[in-house]
């Protein structure tokens, strides 16, 4: 079966799950989320590659945007203000992630493709909740091609708003959880750094990669990333364009390696450090540095810094961000 659909009992939920020949993924319809990818690793043994949920009840009040599709707006807006356009202060005094009835936490109708040889899924919103000027109609699509699973966002919007949408999924490749983030290591393509202040909120200071502690534009493992960034990462990484891959990603006990490619021109990377919480993901209490969140995303709180690259969507015209992962072992 390449494409699966399946109500979740007793839930609003509804799984979707793709397979081919190397990837299985499965989704869900609440925050048109990845929930699981399975990939092989060195000796041929599919594993989840994802920090997911153990269960729906917590999956369903989760405030961490596990896999989650998020908009309008991704990052952090400074003030929770756009011009003269009051968000929900979620974050302090700031707004993230699109609110509390951002795409994350909003059901998705789902769309089988018309070609039946593409193995993929199509979610679609029209958002009228968040709060943001619209209503935005966005649509994901997944597939699996090979060994890669493509991620293509569409979106466009009535009146003039703002997007910046991103995939908010968390990392593991030792597969089901088994390690931490030390046996990952991580290589950015990236050219410069977001400086951000003490609320994780962009000052406008833009750092060469080459005046960090660490050159992440090389390989690094993460005991090397920890020990040079102390708090760990939530920072964004402007990307060298130049190169056609954003970001690898490799774990030495499974021997799988993530690529990463994108539209977009940053990512922003969460390395869960100090993030511990008593739900159980991959059978674990949710713990420090057990996975990485990467983000691929325009820059954020972009809507403050005029000389960055826009996010304002004009009334009607439509936008597409897209991003591929391409698994393989090492
Ligand atoms: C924290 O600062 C981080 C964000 O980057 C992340 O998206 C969130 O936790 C889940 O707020």
């Amino acid at each position: 079966m390449n494409v699966s659909i399946e109500p979740v009992t007793g839930s609003p939920l509804i799984k979707v799950t793709l397979t081919n020949n190397y990837l299985s993924a499965s989704f869900y319809n609440f925050g048109a989320r990845m929930h699981q990818l399975f990939t092989p690793n060195k000796e041929g043994l599919s594993e989840n590659i994802l920090l997911s949920y153990d269960s729906v009840e917590e999956l369903l009040s989760d405030k961490s945007y596990f896999g989650a599709v998020v908009g309008p707006v991704a990052g952090r807006i400074k003030h929770a203000q756009w011009k003269d356009f009051p968000l929900e202060k979620n974050c302090g005094t700031h707004h993230i992630h699109g609110g509390s009835q951002g795409w994350s936490y909003q059901f998705w109708t789902i769309e089988l493709l018309e070609d039946p040889d593409v193995i993929g899924i199509r979610f679609h919103l029209e958002d009228s909740v968040s709060g943001y000027p619209g209503p935005i109609n966005v649509r994901v699509t997944y597939k699996l091609v090979d060994h890669s699973l493509i991620m293509t966002t569409d979106y466009q919007s009535m009146n003039p708003t703002i997007v910046n949408p991103t995939s908010h999924s968390y990392f593991n490749l030792s597969g089901e959880g088994q390690q931490d983030l030390d046996t990952h290591s991580l290589l950015v393509n990236a050219s410069h750094l977001l400086e951000t202040d003490k609320e994780t909120l962009p000052t406008g200071k833009i750092i060469p990669v080459k005046e960090l502690p660490l050159d992440v534009s090389k390989m690094q493992s993460f005991p090397a990333i920890f020990s040079s960034f102390k708090e760990g990462l939530d920072d964004c990484f402007i990307l060298n364009k130049t190169l056609p891959t954003a970001l690898t990603l490799t774990e030495q006990t499974s021997g799988r390696k993530m690529e990463i490619a994108t539209t977009n021109q940053s990512v922003v990377l969460f390395s869960t450090t100090g993030f511990d919480a008593p739900f159980l993901i991959n059978g674990k209490p949710m713990h420090s540095n057990y996975g990485l969140a990467i983000e691929p995303q325009q820059f954020p709180d972009s809507v403050h810094h005029p000389s960055w690259p826009s996010i304002e969507l004009p009334p009607l015209q439509k936008r597409q961000q897209e991003t591929i992962y391409r698994f393989s072992c090492l």
